[in-house]
């Protein structure tokens, strides 16, 4: 819950300002940017008289762009950054906020649910254990205003929840989540708008899906599943970024580790990305010049031969661990 201090001297700061700056972490995902549109239509409706700002949506390339979100190209003029109260969100790594011009800010806040690194603002609200920084606005401003809190507030918010959960899958759910969502339902939020704007996909996508589970190997009886991409098969199926395509070899039965080789072209180098259901494996990946979380971990392909190393060793690997593996592999 968000304390009664923090929210105290947040609502004091926002009524000082005359100009507030909220700003989001680069290659932004719908909770970075689901929390700074609820924020800002928010404040707006609540202070008319203010400039209410979100800085650095002209960087955001096209291909990631979603109609969900407006996106404006004409940035934020310097002078109303300057002498306005600065919130950053969804990250405490100043080096990834999509704009340095969080620094002219006069004072800055910073609402966030990853592990807290160093303190760099004047007031700060971190906690990991949320699972969503939408989660963690949408708390503020019910407990604020709940009568502010507009449907397409309602609609931000739910897309930021619903994404950094993956659906509510993932064990960092609060019951406290289900609790926010039940009150942003209760308030109008859109759901089936919501989710079409999230998973809607396109034709090409799908065909490429289909062209990666044709393409992928399955070794039923290790567990292993993996495919290797061809360098051309972004431009053959019209795919505007690279994209490993790891997750379309995820939650398959009696598959306990998968990967994809994908060819990197801005870093003009084969890479990998590595999953597992529940071994760790990322010390595999950091054998291969990469590194990651236990069971999600990313690699890079440096010499021909490795493709087959990085095979052969999670082979083993997983032999070892069944312990049911007489000879051939
Ligand atoms: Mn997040």
């Amino acid at each position: 819950m968000v304390s009664k201090e923090f929210l105290k001297t947040f609502i004091k700061k926002i009524k000082k300002y005359k100009n507030i700056s909220i700003f989001f972490h680069e290659l932004p995902d719908f909770d970075a940017l689901g929390s700074s549109f609820a924020l800002q239509n928010f404040l707006m409706k609540k202070y008319p008289k203010k400039a209410i700002n979100i800085v650095g949506l002209s960087l955001i390339k096209k291909q990631s762009r979603n109609s969900f979100f407006s996106l404006k190209n004409k940035e934020v003029d310097d002078n109303e950054i300057k002498n306005s109260f600065g919130i950053i969100l969804d990250t405490p790594i100043k080096e990834r906020i999509a704009t340095v011009k969080y620094q002219l800010c006069h004072e800055l806040c910073l609402i966030d649910h990853h592990p807290k690194i160093k303190t760099f603002t004047n007031i700060e609200w971190i906690d990991e254990k949320y699972p969503a920084a939408c989660q963690m606005i949408a708390e503020l401003l019910l407990k604020w205003d709940r009568k502010n809190v507009s449907i397409l507030v309602s609609n931000y918010l739910y897309a930021g929840i619903v994404t950094d959960t993956n659906r509510f899958l993932y064990p960092a759910v609060l019951p406290s989540t289900y609790q926010i969502v039940s009150e942003l339902v209760k308030i109008g939020c859109q759901r089936q708008k919501v989710h079409q704007a999230i998973y809607t996909k396109e034709v090409n996508d799908l065909l490429f899906q289909k062209y990666v589970i044709k393409k992928a190997h399955f070794n039923q009886k290790l567990g292993l599943a993996w495919v290797k991409l061809g360098k051309k098969c972004y431009h053959r199926y019209k795919i505007k970024y690279c994209n490993s395509m790891v997750n379309t070899l995820a939650n398959i039965n009696k598959i306990k580790v998968w990967l994809s080789f994908y060819y990197d072209f801005d870093a003009k180098q084969w890479k990998g990305s590595l999953r597992s259901a529940s071994l760790p494996i990322n010390h595999i990946a950091k054998k291969y010049h990469g590194g990651g979380h236990k069971l999600a971990a990313g690699f890079k392909i440096l010499k021909h031969c490795e493709f087959k190393k990085i095979l052969n060793d999670l082979k083993k690997y997983l032999c070892e661990k069944e312990n049911f593996c007489h000879g051939a592999i």
